[in-house]
């Protein structure tokens, strides 16, 4: 072979290893982009002026639904007094901004007039807000109480008797009409002297002259 085919083959050896190593580069060069990308990516969240966000700038919330409601209310002139609250309650609930329905359950309430009500487990989760509340005792006229705030917290509680208000009773009649009159009266005329539970307005286990005493002061009444 020839000096001159000798360095011919030489150069060309050496122009070959220049390829590989340009491309090799290239190749890490691309890896390493690759890479660095990916990190930016899944480690670097930004916010949208571009800074970089830290474990402090991430909140977590979750709104915790007002299921446990705790309600007070109270039926007029029970005999004893005080603590001697107890009635079947029925309670219907409303959205106060356009009155559509919300859900309603009958509870028993306690002698202090007290009722603890998973509101939740009846079917519907309530979001604060305005509510109005419609609650009719088992003697009793229906009683309106309008644009009530509640079901912020995970409990609530509303004492509908603050102020003195009560049930008024007398409505006993079979037939309800939400308002006392005739039939509340003969009613409780057929149930003198008995121990019946709704016409016991008072609720000191006999149906007497004071029950139909209160319910012909509270006749023409009407409920809300
Ligand atoms: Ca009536
Ligand atoms: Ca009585």
């Amino acid at each position: 072979m020839s000096h001159i085919k000798k360095f011919a083959k030489i150069e060309k050896k050496h122009i070959s290893m220049k390829f590989k190593i340009a491309f090799l580069v290239i190749y890490l060069a691309i890896i390493f982009a690759v890479i660095f990308t990916s990190q930016q990516i899944i480690f670097s969240p930004k916010n949208e002026s571009g800074r970089v966000l830290s474990a402090t700038d991430v909140q977590v919330s979750a709104r915790v639904a007002g299921c446990n409601f705790t309600l007070i209310a109270k039926p007029e002139k029970r005999m004893p007094r005080t603590d001697n609250w107890s009635t079947i309650l029925k309670v219907d609930i409303y959205n106060n901004s356009d009155q559509s329905f919300v859900g309603t359950f009958t509870t028993l309430t306690d002698n202090f007039g007290t009722s603890n009500v998973d509101i939740c487990s009846l079917g519907f989760t309530p979001a604060p807000g305005n509510y109005d509340f419609l609650l009719r005792g088992y003697s009793h006229l229906e009683k309106a109480f309008l644009g009530l705030s509640t079901f912020n917290y995970a409990s609530n509680t509303i004492d509908f008797s603050s102020g003195g208000q009560v049930l008024l009773a007398g409505e006993t009649s079979n037939i309800y009409d939400n308002k006392i009159n005739s039939l509340d009266i003969s009613t409780q005329i057929r149930s003198m002297y008995s121990d019946d539970y709704k016409n016991d307005l008072n609720q000191d286990s006999k149906v007497n002259s004071l029950d139909i005493s209160n319910t012909i002061y509270n006749f023409y009444m009407v409920g809300d």
